[in-house]
């Protein structure tokens, strides 16, 4: 009912436009009045009497739904650990969480990313799923950090590089939160070889209210053998289209597993708001989900 009651508004909006239009260009090309693309998650029951979940006609085949308690999922995670600055001069050490509860925490049925200062210096957490995918529907609900300095992100990386190191083969960012690049701003990014860093194709970008921190949203990805489609709360926001011309623009058509980290500073998280923090800052996901 929402939906037809804005396409009416919409119609009549555009035909006011027309109007306008009319008096000094006649031969403007007409737009068709589409509804928004958008995908619902629903239960599907087997004949067996077992339901399953599915998104789009895609039957769920992975997920952590993160509804017990200690640290993540070792079947499902692994950590990747250090301090180097991960090529954008990030301040924090990313520890292995695997045996302690420590900045990857699951309490509350919710994976809690943390971020703190310990002697003086900031640790965190960057956990990588140990399963990868080729193709589907990726998708996470998250409470984004939302706060200037720190860079929370849920991303997706070539399982094996086979056509070079990063960006030749490519790299799949479903969500990022960086503050210090536009308040309350999350957006969606492909890199390749042909169009990688500051160039990266923006697959989706949206300015939040200033509650974005203090609410759940789900961002996703559909990956198709023809394009890469971001979702935000489950409505379509852009797409990248495989234009045929190989791995230099479509290195997407290999296996990519899913990361799910947060940085403090650097290129994103800004460093001069990083005193700002206080000391800490946290990254909530109440699920992963794969749908194939
Ligand atoms: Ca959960």
């Amino acid at each position: 009912m929402k939906k037809q009651l804005s396409n009416i508004t919409r119609l009549l909006l555009l035909s006011g436009v027309a109007v306008i239009m009319s008096t000094s260009c006649m031969f403007l090309p007409q737009k068709e009045v589409e509804e928004e693309p958008s995908v619902s998650t629903e239960e599907k029951v087997n004949d067996d009497g077992t339901t399953v979940l599915t998104k789009d006609g895609r039957t769920l085949v992975w997920q952590d739904e993160f509804n017990y308690t200690g640290v993540p999922d070792v079947t499902k995670w692994k950590y990747q650990t250090g301090a180097n600055g991960w090529g954008n001069n990030e301040l924090q050490n990313y520890l292995d969480n695997s045996t302690e509860a420590k900045t990857a925490v699951v309490e509350d049925g919710v994976l809690k990313i943390k971020a703190f200062k310990e002697n003086g210096k900031w640790v965190s957490a960057r956990l990588n799923s140990k399963q990868s995918w080729k193709y589907g529907f990726i998708e996470g609900r998250l409470k984004i950090t939302d706060r200037k300095g720190a860079w929370p992100a849920f991303w997706m990386m070539p399982q094996n590089s086979v056509y070079g190191g990063w960006p030749d083969s490519g790299e799949i960012d479903i969500m990022e939160n960086a503050p210090n690049v536009g308040n309350h701003k999350v957006f969606s990014t492909l890199h390749a070889t042909g169009h990688n860093g500051g160039s990266g194709a923006g697959i989706g970008s949206k300015f939040y209210d200033s509650n974005l921190s203090s609410e759940w949203h789900t961002f996703g990805v559909m990956w198709t053998e023809e394009k890469i489609t971001a979702y935000y709360d489950d409505v379509a926001v852009g797409s990248y289209g495989n234009d045929g011309s190989g791995p230099v623009n479509w290195p997407y058509d290999k296996e990519f597993y899913i990361i799910l980290n947060l940085a403090i500073g650097g290129k994103l998280g800004g460093d001069a708001y990083v005193n700002s923090l206080n000391g800490q800052a946290e990254f909530l996901v109440d699920y992963v989900r794969v749908y194939q």
